[in-house]
């Protein structure tokens, strides 16, 4: 069983870094001079979050309904990716795995479009990257490290001031792409982000049988920081993420983050974790919520009221309306396209003579480029 109160399976201490009160402990009041976040700030970040919760259980809804093929839901996990997202510079880009859709939603990117991935009609999703600086969607476990660091390798050589963030997991950390990434970003002085949401799980594989050293530390031996952070705490997140793009931007130091935080909701809409995990370890997460946890801290500091919150729930259930509307209103894309992109000029014979059968058996003749 996880302990939330240890925070990491593998935890030494309190090295963790947490900014807002955690309920009953109520801890010193969030330093907002040093986070440097205007009012109206604090309050989009809970409204980011609670866009995210919404669209985020209206997409598991749609996979039950079969408009979605397949969804890995990110419960719980609103904080770690709103409050690192909302971090970063516009210029900045994040290279997401495929549980980021609140990621996603900070850098305003067309969930409809986002979801194509899951509703299996386009691979990888058919918002444009480049304009939102969001990566596709990546399911190989550890490969979005790669990318990222690549990234921020081209931007370095083509003199361009930018952090790179990758998000992963904590079972990516078992991976060789996370070393690499790690090693090679360290080496080079690439300006990455590692951004490890260590959920605590890897489908049915606790984080105590994936490492026994705290993820965190794993920096100290590539030789950059590595920091701890309490992955339900929007703000404490927010600081960790900002301190470490600045490093990367202006000194070329990497840095990895560890935001300990919990999977609420089963691996994916294809996993019972009822088979390997007990209720209890989920409801005592569950009391750890992380809109909870802000709401309170937003109300009892006077930074928002009653009506803020009843805003936002009627915003939050229009947004997750018109998601549903667009996912299902939407089309498969024409067969053709998976033949297309790939070759600049004409296909090779094999692939044309492919593309033809695939056709024929869609029934969609006459629809290729050059058909
Ligand atoms: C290279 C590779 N191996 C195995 C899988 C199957 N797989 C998909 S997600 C996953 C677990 C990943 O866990 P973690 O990195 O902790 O991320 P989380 O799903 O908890 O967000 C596995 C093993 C895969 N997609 N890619
Ligand atoms: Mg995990």
């Amino acid at each position: 069983m996880t302990d939330p109160s240890q925070n990491s399976t593998a935890g030494d201490g309190d090295d963790t870094l947490r900014v807002l009160p955690t309920g009953k402990d109520e801890g010193p009041e969030p330093d907002l001079d040093q986070l440097g976040l205007k009012d109206e700030e604090l309050r989009e970040l809970y409204r980011l979050m609670a866009l995210t919760r919404r669209a985020d259980l209206e997409a598991t809804a749609l996979q039950r309904q079969g408009e979605l093929a397949v969804y890995p839901p990110l419960i719980g996990q609103e904080a770690a990716q709103v409050g690192s997202a909302f971090a970063l510079e516009e210029s900045d880009w994040i290279f997401p795995s495929y549980r980021e859709l609140g990621a996603a939603v900070v850098r305003g990117v067309d969930l409809v479009e986002y979801l194509h991935f899951y509703r299996a009609t386009w691979h990888g999703g058919t918002y444009d990257a480049a304009a939102h600086r969001f990566g596709y969607v990546s399911v190989p476990v550890a490969s979005q490290i790669i990318h990222a660091v690549g990234y921020a390798m081209g931007a370095k050589l083509d003199g361009v001031s930018l952090a790179s963030l990758v998000y992963f997991g904590d079972g990516a950390t078992s991976e060789g792409d996370f070393h690499e990434g790690c090693n090679f970003a360290a080496v080079f002085r690439a300006p990455v982000v590692f951004f490890c949401q260590n959920n605590q799980w890897a489908i049915s594989v606790p984080v105590s049988a994936q490492t026994v050293a705290p993820i965190w530390k794993k920096a100290e031996a590539y030789g950059f920081p590595g920091v701890r952070v309490d992955g339900n705490d929007v703000l404490a997140v927010f600081q960790a993420t900002k301190e470490a793009a600045a490093r990367a931007r202006d000194d070329g130091v990497p840095t990895l983050i560890e935001a300990v935080t919990y999977r609420i909701g089963p691996h994916s809409t294809a996993d019972d974790a009822t088979k390997y995990r007990e209720q209890a370890d989920v409801d005592r997460w569950a009391e750890l919520d992380p809109l909870k946890r802000y709401r309170e801290w937003l109300e009892s500091s006077g930074n928002a009221d009653g009506s803020f919150f009843d805003d936002v729930e009627k915003e939050a259930k229009e947004f997750a309306a018109k998601t549903r509307a667009g996912v299902i209103s939407s089309e498969p894309r024409p067969v053709s396209e998976l033949f297309e992109w790939v070759f600049g000029g004409e296909l090779p014979p094999h692939l044309a003579r492919q593309r033809d059968e695939a056709l024929r058996f869609a029934g969609q003749e006459g629809d290729g480029p050059d058909a």
